[in-house]
């Protein structure tokens, strides 16, 4: 008997760093959204990326806005708010990952929480479980051991090329 094939070819630790800064801009985007309309202004703005360390000055403030208003409403969505972020981020292998697991839930949209448990089986050992327990670590805001579907789905979009 041989031994298996090892499971995950790559080291994904970088990439899961990069997802869990990624994940606290979601958070940061809906702690500044106080109407929870999804959208946000030139001054919540602001406030976010103060909170993500990067304070900027109103002009830079209101260039980011123009740049990352891609439907010219004069607000940010979400979308709009991490593609303008992440425009410098890669996350390598696990962009990919993410992108598989998202399209296989788009059939299966009353899933709204996945465990890494669930995440390692969908990745057919793309991942290891050692991986998939970091990468839902990382994006488990609420510490109850599932990361959002939704929010997964959000940032695989942000990644694709
Ligand atoms: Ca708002
Ligand atoms: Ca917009
Ligand atoms: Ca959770």
């Amino acid at each position: 008997m041989s031994p298996p094939p090892p499971a995950a070819p790559s080291n994904l630790a970088g990439d899961i760093e990069t997802l869990g800064y990624v994940n606290s801009m979601v958070e940061a985007f809906r702690a500044f959204d106080a109407d929870d309309d999804g959208l946000i202004n030139r001054d919540e703005l602001k406030g976010i990326m103060a909170s993500l360390g990067n304070s900027a000055s109103a002009s830079e403030v209101a260039e980011m806005m123009k740049q990352g208003d891609a439907d010219g409403d004069g607000f940010l969505s979400l979308e709009e708010f991490l593609e303008l972020n992440t425009a410098e981020l890669e996350l390598g292998d696990l962009a990919g990952l993410l992108q598989t697991a998202a399209a296989a839930w788009d059939d299966d949209d009353d899933e709204g929480e996945v465990t890494a448990a669930e995440l390692y089986q969908l990745l057919l050992g793309g991942a290891t479980m050692q991986d998939c327990v970091d990468i839902i670590s990382s994006l488990d805001v609420d510490g109850d051991g599932a990361a959002d579907v939704e929010d997964i789905k959000i940032i695989a979009q942000a990644f694709l090329d």
